[in-house]
């Protein structure tokens, strides 16, 4: 079948199941396409909750799709393939992470959105990319912050606060493998040019940086420079909304590390799949949901 045709018989079965399809903007350009709602993962989750349809297909990775499932428990949620894991989540275990409360008994956990819902429960708040900053200085009454599970986001943070910073050392490794050689190469190639990076990249990375900040923050400033080329310190699915909002822009990726493998678990077919026969389903069990929507919450309410 042709991509043109999967993508109609996707819309198809949408329209007939009430479904709709969240896409994350690391996503392959056929995808995004078609995807009734595009974003970064916070934004699909509290659209997902804001929808009338039963079912919500998430093409993303697994702890986006239970994000939608703790924000919305009444619908269905699948996500096309289950191997769409995250590596940076997988860098903390709820074992590990009480031991470390052990060790810090006084910090307040501030976990990053990339978490599983498990993590999240055990939280005292979430965090995004965006809003980092915000939450870590919204907790009057902590002075020491243990940031997980990201150690690149936890340091780039701590230059924004009096707070202690205890960074939790994982990592994103298609982020944090960007080296800055690669950087500096790609600014030579192109002296004329911006580097735009996500703070998950490496600090050295980021003291390279003309901007730094989270996927919907990079499309924000992309849109309004005028300058014409930039260098896109993220991953590579990014290029598609950049490239059709900004057609004038001419956008570099100065890494080829920068390809989310698990992110690009989900086709087409997959997705097609998934809504004939309605799995597999992202449920989060009562017992976590309640306590990771806590944390959620208590990020939403930061102003
Ligand atoms: O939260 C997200 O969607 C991710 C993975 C990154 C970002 O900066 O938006």
């Amino acid at each position: 079948m042709s991509l043109s045709d999967l993508q109609s018989e996707i819309r198809a079965l949408l329209h007939e199941r009430n479904a709709i399809l969240l896409a994350h903007y690391y996503q392959r350009e056929e995808v995004q396409e078609i995807a009734d709602i595009l974003g970064d993962s916070l934004a699909l989750s509290i659209e997902a909750a804001r929808t009338n349809a039963d079912v919500i297909v998430f093409a993303g990775v697994h702890f986006m799709a239970e994000s939608a499932s703790i924000i919305s428990p009444d619908k269905t949620v699948l996500l096309p393939h289950l191997g769409a894991g995250c590596p940076l989540a997988d860098k903390i275990t709820p074992a590990s992470l009480a031991e470390a409360r052990k060790k810090y008994p006084d910090a307040a956990v501030v976990t990053y959105i990339n978490s599983s819902a498990e993590i999240k429960a055990h939280s005292d708040i979430c965090c995004t990319s965006a809003n980092a900053v915000k939450v870590v200085n919204s907790l009057t009454d902590a002075r020491q912050i243990l940031m997980i599970p990201d150690g690149n986001l936890a340091r780039y943070t701590a230059r924004f606060t009096d707070k202690e910073i205890i960074p939790w050392e994982g990592y994103c490794p298609f982020h944090h493998f960007v080296l800055p050689e690669e950087v500096a190469r790609a600014k030579a190639e192109h002296p004329g040019a911006l580097f735009i990076a996500h703070p998950e990249c490496n600090e050295a990375v980021v003291a390279m940086a003309d901007f730094v900040g989270s996927t919907s923050a990079m499309i924000e400033f992309c849109r309004k420079t005028d300058v014409r080329e930039i260098i896109v310190g993220t991953e590579i699915g990014i290029m598609t909304p950049l490239k059709k909002q900004n057609p004038e822009k001419i956008f570099i990726s100065p890494s080829e590390s920068l390809v989310c493998q698990t992110m690009k678990l989900i086709t087409l077919e997959n997705i097609l799949a998934s809504l004939k026969t309605m799995t597999p389903v992202i449920k989060v069990p009562e017992a976590i949901r309640i306590p990771a929507k806590r944390a959620l919450d208590r990020m939403l309410a930061v102003r």
